[in-house]
């Protein structure tokens, strides 16, 4: 089974960081892909950020199906694109804060998000609402750090991490905390360590729910809102973007393997 893991900002060590620790938790049999695209934003911090950062994600996701991978995972805490890649794609796609929200909600009655800038605390509280996660959501937390800035050598950002994911748990009356952002992948297991709490990655909770539903073959519903996108020609810049049409589109130069 082969998975993509896309990185949708440009910052390619933080794709590395992800990449080997998605890597880590696979099975024998399963190869993690990690990606970024070619363009769009190192970081992505705000909705803009997202915005720009989704054609080069959505050109990864066809790329990724003439490869004839099995699965997806959106490696950004706002889930950009996540229902436009999931018309492209025909194995699951996985957005981050999505597979770690859902998991949090089944480890404890009730998780704090504890993110990056402050700004991004919106997003955050857009996506608990619309994956249902709202009313196990105590609270959306920031530290104040920018994504570039986590994996800084001297960054304070692994004791900002700690301590507002303590004050989280003190004064929120949540019992597990979600990181907010796929450049703390790295620093999950020593949180969790040192907080004795459930402390949930997305980056690697994704990898393993689009794992697990390759191998019980389920697939995206290709019918529906998720259906390819309708044939037509865009103009300008986006020509390269026209949904082609469905009898054009090349057999994947891998056939989809389960197992
Ligand atoms: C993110 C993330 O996960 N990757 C990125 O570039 N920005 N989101 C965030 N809230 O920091």
């Amino acid at each position: 089974m082969r998975i993509k893991l896309i990185n949708p900002n440009t910052t390619q060590r933080m794709t590395a960081a992800m990449g080997a620790c998605a890597s880590a938790v696979v099975a024998p049999g399963t190869e993690v892909v990690a990606v970024s695209p070619p363009m769009g934003p190192p970081s992505i911090e705000g909705y803009y950020d997202e915005a720009l950062a989704t054609p080069g994600l959505l050109a990864e996701i066809e790329a990724g199906e003439r490869d004839g991978f099995d699965g997806y995972v959106i490696a950004c805490f706002g889930d950009p694109g996540l229902y436009a890649a999931r018309e492209l794609a025909r194995g699951p796609v996985l957005g981050i804060a999505e597979a770690a929200m859902h998991a949090a909600s089944v480890l404890a009655p009730g998780f704090s998000v504890v993110t990056t800038l402050a700004r991004t605390r919106g997003i955050a509280w857009h996506l608990a609402e619309r994956y249902g996660m709202r009313r196990f959501c105590r609270n959306v937390r920031a530290i104040d750090v920018a994504v570039l800035e986590l994996d800084e050598p001297g960054s304070r950002a692994q004791r900002a991490i700690v301590d507002e994911c303590r004050r989280a748990l003190d004064e929120d009356g949540a019992d597990a905390i979600v990181l907010g952002c796929a450049g703390m992948t790295t620093l999950c297991a020593r949180i969790g360590d040192t907080l004795g709490v459930p402390v949930v990655d997305g980056v690697t909770a994704a990898v393993k729910w689009v794992e697990a539903l390759v191998a019980l073959r389920l697939a995206t519903a290709k019918r529906g809102d998720f259906a390819r996108p309708l044939p037509k020609r865009y103009d300008g810049e986006f020509a390269r973007f026209s949904p082609a049409d469905p009898g054009e589109i090349p057999p994947p130069a891998r056939p989809l393997r389960f197992g």
